[in-house]
């Protein structure tokens, strides 16, 4: 089981409730879908993904870029259960979405460079340290239903 410290507990718990879902959420799945092109084929359904700016402008990548951050949120709440907390979540995206788990650690990078880009000087090395350990965590329970 992972243990946290006080301090990555703190830092987690501050950095989700300050940060803006309806501009990270969109901005690191869009960025995901630019950087890593092949990641675009699970989101055929969504419209417009022909190239960066329509990426970039596309409402159902923002929304669903909210919607993947919200699902954060549970991590969050349940940091000392994350692997059951995402059991659930995990057989989706493997058995119904068939989503290649190596995708989620490309998504989890958008995310930080995204977070570190807006935190700026605050995106200390501590900081840094507990978010990916956090964000490590996620994906190894995001992966944990594959087989
Ligand atoms: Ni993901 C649906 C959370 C990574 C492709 N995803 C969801 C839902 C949540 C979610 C929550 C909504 C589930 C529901 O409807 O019950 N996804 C997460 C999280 C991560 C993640 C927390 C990692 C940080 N998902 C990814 C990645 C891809 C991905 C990396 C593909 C590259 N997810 C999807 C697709 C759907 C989805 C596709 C279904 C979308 C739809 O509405 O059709």
């Amino acid at each position: 089981m992972v243990e946290w410290t006080q301090q990555e507990r703190g830092i987690i718990n501050s950095i989700f409730s300050s940060l803006d879902y309806e501009d990270v959420g969109p901005k690191a799945l869009s960025r995901c879908l630019i950087v890593y092109p092949w990641t675009q084929r699970y989101f055929g359904g969504f419209g417009n993904l022909y190239n960066a700016e329509t990426i970039k402008s596309n409402p159902n990548i923002a929304a669903h870029g909210i919607k993947v951050l919200h699902g954060l949120d549970r991590a969050v709440k349940n940091m000392d259960d994350i692997k059951g907390t995402y059991a659930e979540l995990s057989v989706l995206h493997s058995e119904k979405l068939h989503v290649d788990p190596d995708n989620f650690r490309l998504l989890a990078d958008c995310l930080t460079i995204v977070v570190a880009a807006k935190m700026g000087n605050g995106f200390t090395p501590d900081i840094q340290a507990a978010w990916q350990k956090f964000l490590a965590v996620v994906v190894s329970a995001l992966g944990r239903q594959y087989h």
